[in-house]
């Protein structure tokens, strides 16, 4: 059950040791909590939004000299009273203090439950809220951004538009029904074919977006793949300008995978350096190496197929493995690039005539010497990102958007066609209520308890 009636309490601040520590509390007690274990003024009786030094004791033991902001409600986080304790950053202080907030009859808070508080209380809509989580899940730019435009309430002005339009046309909808014996329109259906197609527009394109705030949020994992010797480790260490994996001329060198992130332009890449994949290795260690680098290839967005140009230029058996590999990829709907390495020691023009096929899609570099790096940099940047990334407008980035996104345009498509068919004004409103009930699930003006437990428990616990 939703309880706004007790007082939680949790600590805010990630565990181990840090310069400060603090512990939240929200409710209708939070000051007076606050005040039994603060030794100092007063805090009920401060102004909101201050702070005040003094101790937090156990008794008579002092557990720490702390700082505790003041903020009463409803203009604060949760929009209930809270308190905000700055202790140092100690996991013995933090839990003490915890504790003793929770012997004075405060609750320990669920995961989320700061905000889920602040969406009930009206402070935040569901997006916004959502947007809290993705803000502090953040890892790059263009991450950031989305997240910021999101809690600034971006995406809920643009689905309260979109809502409040039809809203105004499904009353005078209602109202003709209404008055249905005397065959009158109130609402003008041209307006309204006009206003339904421009919905549909808005409702496709922030559908599309998805795709691209997926990569946003998620980042893109990438598996670098080829013979063993191909020079994977050494391309990886090239990519991120350290000397991350191992390399040798020893075939079979890279035994396990290693991951490790890249940022291109603001995106986040996944890059897995795999051990190289043979046909006939008895190694068993290497068996099981080879079955990692099957199983990366399979979950990763793309694929960096990486060949060594020498060897391929010498064997024709090798340069078929390429075009074999390349049809492999496309049979599958494995997104790829063809990386022909070691540039620096083979002979351009040759490998240029004879990978003559396989056109564009192949870049010519040499990871040993960093020699045309960036070219691959961009390409990875390209499949998933066209052009430079414009974050001003709204991008979906979220699951549980894009799924009720995709119920606000499949209504849509049926109030068009039942407008096109010239079904009756009643049924027309009944899909309009149906659109307009999937609009309010992604800004939380229709949800379930279940719904909101689901979406909270995702989220840090004191946030
Ligand atoms: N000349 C030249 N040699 C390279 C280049 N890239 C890698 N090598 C060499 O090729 C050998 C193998 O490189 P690695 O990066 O270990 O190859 P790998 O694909 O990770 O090999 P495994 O882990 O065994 O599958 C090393 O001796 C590298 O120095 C290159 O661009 N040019
Ligand atoms: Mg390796």
């Amino acid at each position: 059950m939703l309880n706004l009636n007790d007082t939680i309490v949790a600590i805010a601040t990630p565990p181990g040791a840090g310069a400060i520590g603090i512990i939240r509390l929200s409710g209708s007690d939070a000051l007076v909590i606050a005040g039994k274990i603060f030794s100092g003024k007063d805090l009920a009786m401060q102004p909101t939004h201050t702070l005040h030094f003094g101790r937090i004791k156990d008794e008579s033991k002092v557990i720490d000299e702390v700082v505790a902001g003041i903020y009463k409600g409803p203009r604060s986080y949760t929009g209930e009273d809270v308190a905000e304790i700055s202790c140092h950053g100690s996991d013995y202080v933090l839990q003490r203090v915890l504790g003793l907030c929770m012997a004075n009859g405060a609750r320990m808070a669920k995961p989320g439950e700061f905000t889920l508080r602040a969406f009930l209380n009206g402070r935040l809509d569901l997006t916004q809220a959502e947007a809290v989580a993705d803000l502090i899940a953040s890892q790059s730019d263009t991450a950031h951004k989305a997240a910021m435009h999101n809690l600034r309430g971006g995406f809920s002005a643009d689905l309260k538009q979109m809502r409040e339009q039809l809203l105004q046309f499904s009353a005078l909808m209602e109202l003709e029904l209404d008055f249905s014996e005397e065959d009158v329109e109130f609402a003008d259906r041209t307006r309204f074919y006009e206003l339904i197609d421009r919905l549909t527009i808005a409702a496709q394109q922030l559908i599309n977006s998805f795709r691209l705030g997926n990569v946003i949020k998620n980042g893109v994992s990438v598996a670098i793949i080829g013979s063993p010797n191909a020079g994977k480790s050494t391309l990886l260490n090239a990519l991120l300008n350290e000397e991350r994996a191992i390399v040798s001329e020893i075939a079979g060198t890279t035994r396990d995978t290693i991951e490790e992130t890249l940022n291109i332009n603001g995106i986040l890449f996944r890059l897995t350096d795999t051990a190289g994949i043979r046909e006939h290795s008895m190694d068993l260690i290497e068996l099981q190496g080879i079955e990692r680098s099957r199983d990366a290839m399979n979950k990763a967005d793309v694929v960096v197929y990486l060949f060594d140009l020498v060897e391929n230029l010498r064997s024709e058996v090798l340069s078929r493995l390429i075009r074999s590999q390349k049809e492999a990829f496309e049979q599958a709907g494995i997104r790829y690039l063809l990386v022909g390495n070691k540039a620096d020691i083979a002979d351009l023009d040759e490998a240029r005539s004879v990978f003559s096929d396989l056109g564009d899609n192949i870049i010519y570099l040499s990871a040993k010497n960093k020699e045309n790096i960036h070219q691959l940099r961009d390409a990875l940047y390209s499949l998933v990102a066209e052009g430079e990334i414009n974050i001003e407008g709204t991008i979906i980035t979220n699951a549980r958007h894009y799924g009720a996104l995709q119920k606000v345009l499949d209504s849509l498509h049926e109030i068009k066609a039942g407008m096109d068919n010239n079904i009756s004004g009643d049924l027309i409103a009944l899909d309009i209520r149906t659109c307009l009930f999937a609009l309010g699930e992604i800004t939380g003006e229709v949800t379930t308890e279940d719904k909101l437990d689901y979406i909270f428990s995702k989220f840090c616990i004191g946030k």
